[in-house]
């Protein structure tokens, strides 16, 4: 492979290729063939499948209870610079070897921080450096940057919402770069999680100053990107807690109101993770509604929890059901504005081959490809939409058609009401649609 620089770190495994089904080949995707077209659009086109810097090349697999496992063949030279070569190398050959076109980051995923802001700086504008030749080399492309604003314990109170404005300006001091360096890299979008945007107690917070002050900080951040020619759309990322018992972005439907509030609607959309969905108690698939109702469906970040546990597993998707009713929405909303779909996810503690990282990601482009397919499927071929046509048929003409329209008062309800006596008991078919998907899988 002459894409991938000198070193080969993932020996032994070469390009995943398409095979179908049939194919016992473990390395090998079943159902993701990049060139298919599904709904006029070909996979690739669909998902832009991306690897995430921070889970694949830097999570080692500690927890709370032991260190990493992973002995990482790029994370082995004392020198930040070399170290953070390495990891790019094994970057861009991971992500050519999947096929994939895409990554994300960031900041101290691509370099370790330094002791200051200028050496910091100072590596990050190194690297970026490095990583421009290698995306050159390769054609991946940067899906989206962000700034870590919320490892280092400088940030233990917040990063935009701290309650000390030398923090907030540091944080802003981070996301300049971040951004300086998203655009050196033609970032195709910039996200904001805001895992210590929160509080753990209301007894010593000022919610509304944190809140208005997080408005203050993205607009600053926007203006900034837009001055700098950043063409891209920003995203909010939303998670209920963890790290931030009580995290401001809760939700799609949160996020969307502090984007309209604080006057961001033109350039911020929602990048919307599967398992933070579950941890504020939603579907996936409900998020993905809620956001592209409001023409704000961006980006996903692809994963799942765990029903036995509460907390962010982060593992990969292999629920084919599941994402399907996911696909269903994605398929109707026409697609994602401006993003893709980045696998946030991580192998297991104990999943410790190099092998593991590609199987885990090819188990999550196949259930994404099977899902979509699953999808199309259904609303080619079965009643599903027709079903759903006219569950809601009565809007469609007579009364429910002017109501729809705006035309009706309450007194108009009323004498409706008055004329047509008890509603008809109408079902609402969960069961044939749930066998509607299943029949399709
Ligand atoms: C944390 C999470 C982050 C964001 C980017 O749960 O999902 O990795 O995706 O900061
Ligand atoms: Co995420």
């Amino acid at each position: 492979m002459a894409l991938i620089g000198d070193k080969e770190y993932f020996k032994g495994i070469g390009e995943i290729k398409y095979e179908g089904r049939e194919s016992d080949n473990p390395l090998a995707y079943k159902f993701y063939n990049p060139e298919q077209k599904v709904a006029g659009k070909t996979m690739r086109e669909h998902f832009k499948f991306a690897m995430a810097y921070w889970h694949t090349l830097c999570g080692t697999g500690g927890d709370p209870f032991g260190p990493g496992t992973k002995n990482f063949p790029w994370a082995v030279s004392s020198d930040a610079i070399q170290a953070a070569k390495d990891k790019a190398d094994a970057a861009f050959e991971f992500v050519t070897k999947m096929g994939f076109d895409y990554y994300c980051f960031h900041d101290f995923d691509l370099v370790d921080e330094a002791d200051s802001l200028a050496e910091s700086e100072k590596r990050i504008h190194e690297i970026v450096e490095y990583l421009k030749q290698k995306q050159e080399a390769s054609g991946v492309k940067l899906l989206w940057g962000t700034s870590n604003c919320f490892s280092n314990p400088r940030y233990m109170n917040g990063a935009a919402s701290n309650p000390n404005f030398d923090v907030v300006a540091r944080a802003g001091a981070q996301v300049k770069i971040a951004l300086d360096a998203t655009i050196a890299l033609n970032g195709e979008n910039y996200v904001f999680w805001g895992g210590r945007e929160g509080y753990m107690s209301l007894l010593n917070t000022n919610m509304k100053l944190e809140q208005d002050n997080i408005g203050r900080f993205l607009n600053m951040a926007k203006d900034y990107a837009r001055s700098q020619g950043f063409k891209g759309t920003f995203f909010i990322e939303p998670k209920p807690m963890e790290p931030t018992k009580h995290q401001y972005d809760f939700d799609c439907a949160t996020s969307i109101n502090t984007i309209r509030e604080y006057g961001l609607e033109n350039d911020f959309k929602l990048n919307i993770e599967v398992n933070h969905a579950t941890l504020a108690q939603h579907t996936f698939q409900h998020e993905l509604q809620v956001a592209a109702n409001a023409g704000m469906l961006g980006s996903i970040d692809a994963n799942r929890g765990d029903y036995q546990n509460g907390w962010d597993t982060d593992q990969f998707p292999n629920n084919v059901l599941e994402t399907a009713e996911a696909m269903l929405v994605f398929l109707k909303a026409g697609g994602l504005q401006g993003g893709g779909v980045n696998f946030d996810a991580k192998t297991r503690r104990n999943s410790t081959d190099l092998e593991d990282i590609f199987l885990a990601h090819i188990g999550g482009a196949d259930t994404f490809a099977r899902a979509l397919l699953l999808a199309d499927e259904v609303l080619q071929k079965s009643s599903y939409e027709s079903l759903l046509d006219k569950r809601y048929g009565s809007f469609k003409s007579g009364k429910g058609a002017e109501f729809v329209a705006g035309k009706l008062s309450l007194n108009d309800l009323y004498e409706h009401a008055n004329t047509h006596g008890e509603p008809e008991q109408i079902s609402g078919k969960q069961e044939l649609y749930e066998n509607i998907i299943n029949q399709y899988s």
